[in-house]
């Protein structure tokens, strides 16, 4: 048995599942939730990756400021998110200013970081039982968020990947039962995470945020 802290992929599932109202609103509190629970995961595979870890948590606990904040009904979905802080001029568009990190330019850098896992999780769930990890990683991450980030950065994330454990090894700590139960878990996860990345994507391309600094 799982002790009770032990992350589950099930319970990241729920969150992005969650996550899309029949508006096809994006609903940041579950969108957040998910990105707690990978980062969970993302501790439980040892110190290499703090600096991955440090980054994520940051933004999510600039996105829970916002959601706890004064105007916390703003911050209820990333389309009346995007609308108050855009009306209200809180975004910088071109340039950083001495502006505190806006919620789009926050929430853009996890949207980025999300079109990474969709690779990776698809990789992992097709394939082979003897695939490397570290092969499947480094690949989803030079076809998505690799572009977006410094040399030094790229180095320091293509060296951890090396330390992922094997495919079928790596499938067990998602703690769904058996590689295979994991497997099809993911099957089923997919297409949630698909959902919230692309209407995400369609949200910031209408509005010209995909560029954010
Ligand atoms: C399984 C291995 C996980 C490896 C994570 C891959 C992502 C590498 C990203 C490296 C980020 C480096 C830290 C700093 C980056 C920032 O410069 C950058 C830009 O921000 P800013 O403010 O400088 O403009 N930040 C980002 O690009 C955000 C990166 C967030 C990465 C969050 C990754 C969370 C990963 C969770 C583990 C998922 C494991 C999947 C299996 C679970 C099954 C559901």
């Amino acid at each position: 048995m799982a002790a009770p802290a032990a992350f589950s992929l099930r319970e990241v599932l729920a969150a992005f599942q969650g996550c899309v109202t029949e508006r096809r609103e994006v609903l940041l509190g579950p969108y957040l939730r998910g990105w707690r629970g990978l980062i969970r995961f993302l501790h439980s595979l040892g110190a290499i990756f703090s600096f991955v870890s440090k980054d994520a948590v940051a933004k999510v606990q600039i996105m829970e400021g916002y959601c706890g904040g004064e105007q916390r009904e703003r911050y209820v979905s990333l389309q009346s998110m995007v609308e108050y802080e855009l009306a209200s001029g809180l975004v910088d568009l071109h340039k950083r200013s001495g502006r505190p990190d806006s919620g789009c330019r926050t929430v853009l850098r996890l949207h980025r970081a999300l079109r990474w896992l969709q690779l990776f999780l698809e990789g992992l769930r097709t394939g082979r039982e003897d695939s490397r990890t570290s092969v499947i990683c480094t690949d989803s991450y030079n076809a998505s968020l690799a572009a977006y980030h410094p040399w030094v950065i790229r180095k320091a994330a293509t060296v951890a990947f090396c330390a992922l454990p094997p495919r079928n090894a790596f499938l067990e700590i998602m703690n769904v039962g058996t590689a295979e139960d994991a497997v099809a878990m993911l099957g089923e996860a997919l297409p949630y995470i698909c959902n919230v990345y692309s209407i995400t994507q369609e949200l910031f391309a209408h509005h010209k945020l995909l560029d954010l600094p």
